[in-house]
C-alpha cells in the first residue's frame, strides 16, 4: 500500500493517478476539511481532468485519512514555504511529515519526498531524522515537475527524476512511478535530483527575465517586443519565452532564491533575473500611470485589474503579480483600483468584483494581468474600454501593451 502524505496541488493528483493505475493508495492530510471533502467526493481545487481521474480512483478503492498509515511505501508531497526575509526554505512541513512517517512505518520502508526543496535539504534535515530514529528506512527524492493547468496530462507524459543513494531503491521507486508515467525516468543520487529540479525552474525564471528585459528595451526603442521575439524564435536554437506583468506561483518565483541564498557571490545571473521579474509589477504600475495621464483619467477607481491568479486558467493566487502590484500600491497609500477574476470566488482583496458586467460598468480602463480563456471568450464585452494588455492576450489594434 502506498501512503501519500499531503493532499494539495501535487499530492492529490499523484494519489489519484497511482490509485487509478491499480495501486492500493491511502491519501493522508492533517487538514480535516480536505479529508472530509474528499471522503464525500468533493474535489478541493479545480484542475482540468481532475474530476474524471477522481472517479476512476474511487472506483479502484482509494481511501483518505487524517492518519499516517503503517506501510512500506510513502510519498511526501507537503508544501515547502520559504521565509520571506532571507528567502531560505522552511522545511518544517517536510520534517514533520517524515517524523510522523518514521513513527508508524514498517522497518525497511521507502520514503519518497516529492516536495520541492533546496539542494542539501536531505543532508541537513531529513537524513539526520532517520539517523536519530530507531527505524531502518530508505530515502528517495522524486521532485514533481507538473504544470498547473496541465497536471493530469503531464503526470503521464513528463520525464521524471528519481534520486536515491541506493541504486536498488531508485529502481524500486522508478517501478512504482512507471505504473502511470509514460516518460523516461532517470535514476540518479539524491543531491543531483535536488539540484536538477531547482535548476529547471531557475532556467525558466532567467528566460522569462530576458523576455521582460526585452520588453523594457523594446518600449524604449519603440518596437513591438512580441514581434521581435517571434522573429528571433524562428532561429532553430533560440526559444525566448514571453514577457508579462511578473512571475508568480510557488515554484519559479521561489526556487531560484534557494541558489542565491546558498551560493552568494556565485548566483549573480540568477539574482539579476529574480530582480528583473520582481520589478515587473512596478513597471506595469508605471505604464498604468502613463496611460491614465495620456487619457486624462485622474481617478484610480476608474481602473480595473483583470486577473488575480498567478497565471491563466488556474485558481492559485500564490505570489501572483496582481497581488504584488496591489501591495506596491498600498505601500504608496494608493487605493481604490478595482479587481476581477473569474476563478476567485472568495473576497481576498479590496474592491474585488465577482460579476464581470458590474466590474466593466464601473471602470474606464482594463489592465489585463492574466490571460484567462474567460477573457478571450468575452472579448466583445471590453470593446470601447481603454485596455492595457500585459499578457498580449488580445490580438487587436488600439490597445496598449507592456
Ligand atoms: N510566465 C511568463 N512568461 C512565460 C511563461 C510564464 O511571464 O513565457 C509567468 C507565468 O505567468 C507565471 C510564472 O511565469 O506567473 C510561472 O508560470 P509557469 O507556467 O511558467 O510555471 P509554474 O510555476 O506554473 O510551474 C513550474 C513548471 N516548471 C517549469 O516549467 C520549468 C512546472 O513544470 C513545475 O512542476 C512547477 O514550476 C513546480 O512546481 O516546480
Amino acid at each position: 500500500m502506498i501512503n501519500i502524505i499531503g493532499l494539495g496541488y501535487i499530492g492529490l493528483p499523484t494519489a489519484l493517478m497511482l490509485a487509478a493505475s491499480g495501486n492500493e493508495v491511502v491519501g493522508t492530510d492533517y487538514n480535516k476539511k480536505i479529508v472530509d471533502d474528499l471522503c464525500n467526493s468533493r474535489l478541493t481545487f479545480e484542475e482540468e481532468g481532475l474530476g474524471e481521474l477522481f472517479s476512476k480512483a474511487k472506483e479502484k478503492g482509494i481511501k483518505f485519512s487524517n492518519d499516517y498509515q503503517k506501510t512500506d511505501f510513502y510519498i511526501v508531497a507537503v508544501p515547502t514555504p520559504y521565509e520571506k526575509i532571507n528567502k531560505k526554505i522552511d522545511p518544517k512541513y517536510v520534517v514533520a511529515a517524515v517524523k510522523s512517517v518514521l513513527d508508524v512505518c514498517k522497518d525497511g520502508a521507502i520514503v519518497v519526498v516529492e516536495s520541492t526543496i533546496s539542494p542539501g535539504t536531505f543532508d541537513t534535515y531529513i537524513k539526520p531524522l532517520v539517523a536519530e530514529s530507531n527505524k531502518k528506512v530508505h530515502l528517495a527524492h522524486a521532485p514533481e515537475r507538473i504544470i498547473p493547468g496541465s497536471m493530469i496530462k503531464e503526470l503521464v507524459s513528463n520525464n521524471r527524476i528519481v534520486g536515491a543513494d541506493e541504486k536498488t531503491i531508485g529502481e524500486k521507486v522508478k517501478s512504482v512511478y512507471q505504473t502511470f508515467c509514460k516518460g523516461d525516468i532517470v535514476v540518479t543520487d539524491i543531491k543531483t535530483a535536488e539540484m536538477s529540479k531547482v535548476v529547471e525552474n531557475t532556467y525558466r525564471d532567467i528566460n522569462i527575465a530576458f523576455a521582460n528585459e526585452l520588453a523594457k528595451i523594446c518600449r524604449e526603442a519603440n518596437l513591438d517586443v512580441y514581434e521581435v521575439i517571434r522573429i528571433a524564435n524562428m532561429h532553430p536554437r533560440v526559444n525566448i519565452l514571453q514577457p508579462g506583468p511578473g512571475v508568480g506561483g510557488h515554484c519559479i518565483s521561489v526556487d531560484p532564491w534557494f541558489l542565491v541564498g546558498d551560493y552568494p557571490g556565485l548566483a549573480n545571473l540568477i539574482l539579476t533575473a529574480r530582480k528583473t521579474n520582481d520589478s515587473m509589477p512596478e513597471y506595469v504600475l508605471a505604464r498604468i500611470r502613463e496611460i491614465m495621464d495620456g487619457k486624462g483619467i485622474t481617478d484610480v477607481s476608474k481602473v480595473g485589474l483583470y486577473g488575480l491568479t498567478y497565471k491563466e486558467d488556474v485558481d492559485d493566487v500564490r505570489e501572483s503579480p496582481t497581488l504584488q502590484l496591489l501591495n506596491l500600491m498600498k505601500k504608496h497609500l494608493a487605493t481604490g483600483i478595482k479587481v476581477y477574476d473569474p476563478f476567485i470566488n472568495a473576497d481576498i482583496v479590496e474592491n474585488q468584483y465577482h460579476d464581470f458586467d458590474l466590474f466593466l460598468q464601473d471602470v474606464e480602463m482594463v489592465v489585463i494581468m492574466v490571460a484567462h480563456s474567460h477573457l478571450k471568450e468575452h472579448q466583445e464585452d471590453i470593446k470601447g474600454k481603454i485596455i492595457l494588455d500585459t499578457k498580449n492576450a488580445l490580438n487587436r489594434a488600439g490597445i496598449y501593451k507592456l
